[in-house]
């Protein structure tokens, strides 16, 4: 789907509109994904990609990431994060797929960097997301013929959207934790026709995070892939339950980030 303002300056971002919603929630209801084209220029992804290779300097090849509003504030992101386009379509989408206003209007960024043999081990790690709305927007995607790119595979809509915390946290716990291995066989996701999204720097995708099982596949240790996501309308925010399960899953990054 391409954006109206096209005259824009080079090295600004395109403006959401609310009016986007129909469109991309039939897409997501019947391909998984629904796709917003060129929203972040080619002039903010350089900047981007130049602030990543500085990180990566800092940090050395491994996964790293950062999440919650701090990081993204005062970068040049932030236009898209405050756009009001962009939270009216959210609060829109919300409301269309789960019937309810959703319980905040927040949006929790997230920015992900792998690279290094942790880049494989954070590859390929099936998970439903917490919130109704997931977008990702990839930022540096491996692209040299015949390297690993790491793009999204998903099993769209897997499930409706669970209304009790605790169903919403054994459903997870069986299919992630349990079965998690099996997602990754090539046979399974032909059997459950798993859609491998290819990711274009600058596009945003839109995906029901809550109800698609999905991951990144891996990509080469020697490279780098960035992307960022935008979160959107956790339906048990408020459960003690989710409390828990966040804990557990801050310090299963935990372990992970061990060497
Ligand atoms: O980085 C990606 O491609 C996907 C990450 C993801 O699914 C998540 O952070 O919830
Ligand atoms: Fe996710």
């Amino acid at each position: 789907m391409n954006v109206l303002n096209d005259e824009r300056p080079l090295d600004e971002i395109a403006r959401v509109d609310v009016e986007s919603a129909q469109a991309l929630a039939q897409s997501m209801d019947d391909d998984g994904v629904g796709v917003l084209d060129d929203i972040v220029p080619a002039a903010i992804l350089t900047k981007l990609r130049s602030g990543v290779a500085e990180l990566v300097g800092q940090h050395g090849t491994r996964y790293f990431g950062f999440s919650g509003a701090q990081w993204i504030t005062g970068t040049c992101l932030a236009p898209l994060f405050e756009d009001p386009g962009l939270h009216a379509l959210l609060r829109q989408l919300y409301v269309r797929k789960m019937g309810t206003p959703p319980p905040s209007d927040r949006i929790y960024p997230v920015m992900r960097v792998l690279s290094g043999k942790q880049g494989i081990r954070h590859s390929n790690i099936f998970h439903y997301d917490s919130y109704a709305i997931s977008i990702l927007l990839p930022v540096l995607i491996p692209n040299d013929p015949g390297e690993l790119a790491g793009h999204l595979v998903m099993f769209p809509n897997l499930r409706n959207a669970r209304r009790l915390a605790i169903v919403n946290i054994v459903e997870k716990a069986i299919m992630e934790k349990m079965l998690g291995r099996i997602w990754r066989s090539a046979r399974v996701q032909k059997w459950f026709s798993a859609k491998v999204v290819t990711l274009k720097p600058g596009n945003l995708y839109f995906i029901w995070g809550l109800r698609s099982l999905h991951a990144n596949q891996a990509c080469a240790p020697s490279s780098v892939r960035c992307t960022v996501l935008f979160h959107f309308g956790d339906p048990h925010e408020s459960s003690v339950f989710k409390g828990l399960s966040q804990r557990l899953h801050d310090m299963k990054l935990r372990h992970m980030a061990r060497d």
